[in-house]
């Protein structure tokens, strides 16, 4: 299993799924779902209880996204650990629910993002654009209200849309798990950094879905067991006025439009230095997201 020590690259991730996969054969489940533009795999790990029900109802989640949120991966990586060698703890979880994992969603972002000081900082994909810049926000790249206010035509830009919804192969490898999944889809949680906020819909405009009491009371659950576990703060409400910008194109929105009936992005928390905690606060964090994480399961159990 992965340790919480330090930050591991990609090929080590994917490898550890695979070994996961393999040692579990009955209880885990790998399925290469597409590419990377610089051809790395992208792969995810299905955990069940490996009992014989099929069909039930499925929690996805992705990390990575952004090349720079390190602590985003290491989270999914923890919960992975968490649900295939804790059952005992965890066997509501898994009775309800197989979970689907997507630890990163861009690995040529990621692994530029380790190369040097220089590129530590790196956001977006890898793939060249029609201009001299490089890389598109896979977060603005989604095909619900794509290239909407908060994204940008600019392919200099951080937050660049990309030439067309879904030009980027990162971000259709998401959609297409979020169309796979969404018949059974219960909840939908994309990891990101930083600002310890649980973010819920909508992201590309100021208004608020008819189901957002639902929305709240489930994120709600994962703030306090959060608040309990650690005594950190995480702040939670409709993403527009919570984190005080209007972003379109992105992955939470499309998933709750497409059927997800909770959808969640988690910005974890700065850890001290921002897109770096340092390797000694990846275990304290991974720990009380994983916390947070299994309240809201438990909650969306509750409700539906
Ligand atoms: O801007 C983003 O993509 C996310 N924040 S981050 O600092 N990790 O880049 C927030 C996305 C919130 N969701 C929507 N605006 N739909
Ligand atoms: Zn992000």
């Amino acid at each position: 299993r992965l340790g919480t020590e330090r930050y591991y690259n990609h090929e080590e991730i994917n490898q550890f799924i695979e070994d996961l996969a393999r040692e579990h054969p009955r209880r885990a489940f790998l399925k290469t779902v597409g590419r990377s533009y610089e051809g790395r795999w992208l792969k995810t790990i299905t955990i069940t209880n490996g009992d014989a029900r099929r069909n039930k109802n499925v929690i996805l989640v992705d990390g990575g996204f952004h090349a720079r949120e390190w602590i985003s991966p290491a989270a999914a990586t923890y919960l992975i650990n968490q649900l295939v060698y804790n059952l005992e703890d965890n066997a509501d979880l898994l009775l309800d629910f197989d979970w689907v994992i997507l630890p990163v969603v861009n690995p040529d972002g990621y692994e530029y993002t380790q190369l040097s000081e220089d590129t530590r900082l790196w956001r977006k994909t890898r793939k060249p654009s029609s201009s001299d810049c490089i890389g598109t926000d896979p977060n603005r790249n989604f095909d619900f209200h794509w290239n909407e206010e908060g994204a940008s035509d600019d392919p200099c830009d951080i937050t660049y849309a990309g030439a067309k919804a879904f030009s980027e192969p990162e971000a259709l490898v998401v959609g297409d798990l979020i169309h796979s999944y969404v018949d059974r889809g219960q909840m939908y949680l994309t990891l990101h950094s930083y600002g310890s906020l649980i973010l819920y819909p909508w992201g590309w405009t100021a208004a608020v879905p008819d189901t957002e009491e639902d929305l709240h009371e489930v994120a709600a659950a994962g703030q306090s067991a959060i608040q309990e576990a650690t005594g950190t703060i995480y702040t939670i409400g409709p993403s527009t006025t919570t984190i005080n910008y209007t972003a379109s194109g992105a992955s939470d929105d499309y998933a709750f439009n497409a059927g997800f009936p909770i959808s969640f992005t988690m910005e974890l928390p700065f850890g001290g230095k921002g897109f770096d905690p340092p390797a000694s606060d990846i275990d304290s964090i991974v720990k009380e997201t994983w916390v947070g994480i299994a309240a809201m399961a438990r909650k969306v159990i509750q409700k539906y």
